[in-house]
């Protein structure tokens, strides 16, 4: 297996959450069991050709293996779990839903999510924020209802935890702060649940010794 490297930001902005991408991919990593280097990188870097070349939207992160650079979380955690077990249900129809969660993770839910985090963020000031921020936040409680309904009592999303968990769970955490995910008892539980996979915490704590090196 060749060596494994993900670049990530030298300063994340999220106050050491783990909330920047590279945490699901060093998730899943840590799910299978595969080592991996970090290349931190600054905003200014992100966007200079050197990175470019690997991620044509100037973002992070990406993945290195070998001669194969990928980028795109849902593409490298999807990579990382069709290549190693522990990710992916063996049996076809189970593995084809488990994918299918993760493109709804990326597709449906968190489209939403980072509008509401945007919408906070970077337009808290606009005078038109305050009507159109309610808008914002029925478009994310509607998916979260049904996403709700649909887990019930269920531990996972289809049976046992999958790749489809892993990417639907770290969505999910840029929620937290807005309250809305505790609206929900069955799904902040399954984050908790998330949260509480050791290889969640391997990861979370590695991303988090970056975080606190660079602060
Ligand atoms: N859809 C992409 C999103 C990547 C993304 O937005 N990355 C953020 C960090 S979490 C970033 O690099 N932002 C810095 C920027 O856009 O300048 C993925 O899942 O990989």
């Amino acid at each position: 297996m060749m060596s494994i490297t993900i670049t990530a930001f030298e300063r994340s902005p999220d106050g050491g959450r783990g909330l920047a991408r590279d945490t699901r991919v060093r998730w899943a990593l840590e799910e299978v069991g595969q080592p991996y280097k970090v290349r931190l990188i600054s905003f200014r870097a992100m966007k200079e050709p050197a990175h470019l070349a690997l991620h044509p939207f100037g973002k992070i992160p990406t993945y290195e293996e070998g001669d194969l650079a990928l980028f795109e979380t849902g593409a490298i955690v999807f990579h990382i779990a069709e290549r190693h077990s522990g990710l992916l249900p063996n049996d076809p129809h189970a593995r084809a839903r488990a994918i299918t969660w993760m493109f709804a993770a990326v597709n449906t839910v968190e489209p939403p999510i980072l509008e509401l985090a945007n919408a906070k963020l970077l337009e808290g000031d606009k005078a038109w924020n305050k009507e159109r921020l309610p808008l914002v936040e029925e478009r994310v409680r509607t998916p979260m209802g049904q996403l709700s309904r649909h887990l019930g009592d269920g531990d996972w999303l289809d049976g046992a935890f999958s790749a489809g968990d892993l990417m639907m769970v770290h969505v999910l955490l840029r929620l937290r702060s807005s309250g809305i995910l505790d609206e929900y008892p069955n799904l902040a539980a399954y984050v908790a649940r998330g949260e509480a996979r050791p290889a969640y915490k391997r990861a979370f704590a590695a991303q988090l010794a970056v975080y606190k090196a660079s602060h």
